[in-house]
């Protein structure tokens, strides 16, 4: 069996390296998505994910993260938490048990508490002045360009398949507003005998699809990690147009059982993989008329990506 790990965004470029080392030394699939996320959960530079994330409203960073196992179909899932290092360790704690997988807010944060996760304060000076400088100015919320959450999908050695997702959501978020990355379906899904996935984009688009569960459906009937990808983006993406005249941000990564990649996007969006046949690269997707472009980002054009 082969392994394979597929990540949102240039930001999961290092974390997807150690994602990649882990699974290279015969760890396992849970064990690299949570280290491939803690990387960008703790890096300052990114903006919409844990340290130094984007506020909401008020000024608060609460986060969201989703955890998915693929063997079991367990998950775990944390809404509007605030003050914590790692939102997705605390997901992924939440799906050992039996049931109460998914809490928000004050509960999510004692429950953190209690299982000693560690504290951590993610508003830093740069995010609150951002927050200053946006929060009096009057317009749609929208994805943050370029650096939204960061979804890992991975395959392991033994044929285990994980999703995980962590983000600060939409920046200027409602207080209590919990996007798609939280919620099972939408935002993350794993499933061993289909596949799995990890969305980014906007939240409220992306759960009227019910994105990740639709794309490990399409897998499990047969369709290929790619045609399942560019079908259910581009099919969403057209039925909210005709609907509803807009249809914002959405990007899909997936992976079929056998560690096949598949990328639905209706806007330019970079993601980094890596299986046993290929180190971490860098790609681009862009939308194709129904279809997703797929091209290799070299080492001289990386600076230009988001
Ligand atoms: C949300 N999907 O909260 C997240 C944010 C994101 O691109 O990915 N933005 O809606």
């Amino acid at each position: 069996m082969k392994w394979a790990v597929i990540s949102t965004w240039k930001m999961s470029y290092e974390g997807n390296l150690q994602a990649s080392d882990i699974l290279k030394n015969q760890g396992n699939a849970e064990e690299a998505v949570l280290r491939g996320i803690g990387i960008v959960e703790d890096d300052p530079s990114f903006h919409s994910v844990g340290y130094s994330g984007l506020p909401d409203i008020e000024g608060h960073v609460r986060m969201d993260a989703g955890f998915m196992h693929g063997r079991t179909l367990s998950f775990g899932a944390v809404g509007a938490l605030e003050g914590f290092r790692s939102p997705v360790q605390v997901a992924h704690k939440l799906a050992e048990r039996p049931t109460n997988n998914f809490l928000v807010g004050e509960g999510a944060a004692e429950y953190a508490r209690k299982h000693g996760f560690e504290e951590r304060d993610n508003l830093t000076d740069d995010s609150y002045q951002r927050y200053l400088e946006e929060s009096g100015k009057l317009k749609p919320l929208s994805a943050y360009k370029g650096h939204d959450t960061v979804g890992f999908v991975a395959l392991d050695r033994n044929g285990d398949l994980v999703s995980a997702t962590s983000t600060s959501g939409l920046f200027l978020k409602d207080k209590g507003r919990l996007g798609d990355s939280p919620v099972i379906g939408c935002g993350f899904y794993a499933d061993n005998e289909a596949g799995a996935a990890a969305a980014t984009g906007l939240g409220e688009d992306i759960a009227k699809g019910v994105l990740c569960y639709q794309v490990c459906t399409l897998m499990k009937n047969g369709y290929s990690a790619q045609s399942a990808a560019s079908q259910v983006v581009s099919d969403l993406t057209r039925s909210l147009t005709k609907r509803r005249e807009h249809c914002d941000s959405i990007s899909l990564i997936c992976m079929d059982k056998e560690g096949n990649i598949g990328v639905g996007t209706n806007i330019p969006f970079a993601f980094v993989c890596a299986d046993d046949t290929h180190p971490a690269q860098l790609y681009l997707a862009e939308p194709a008329e129904g279809d997703t472009r797929i091209t290799l980002i070299s080492a001289t054009e990386i600076s230009g990506i988001d």
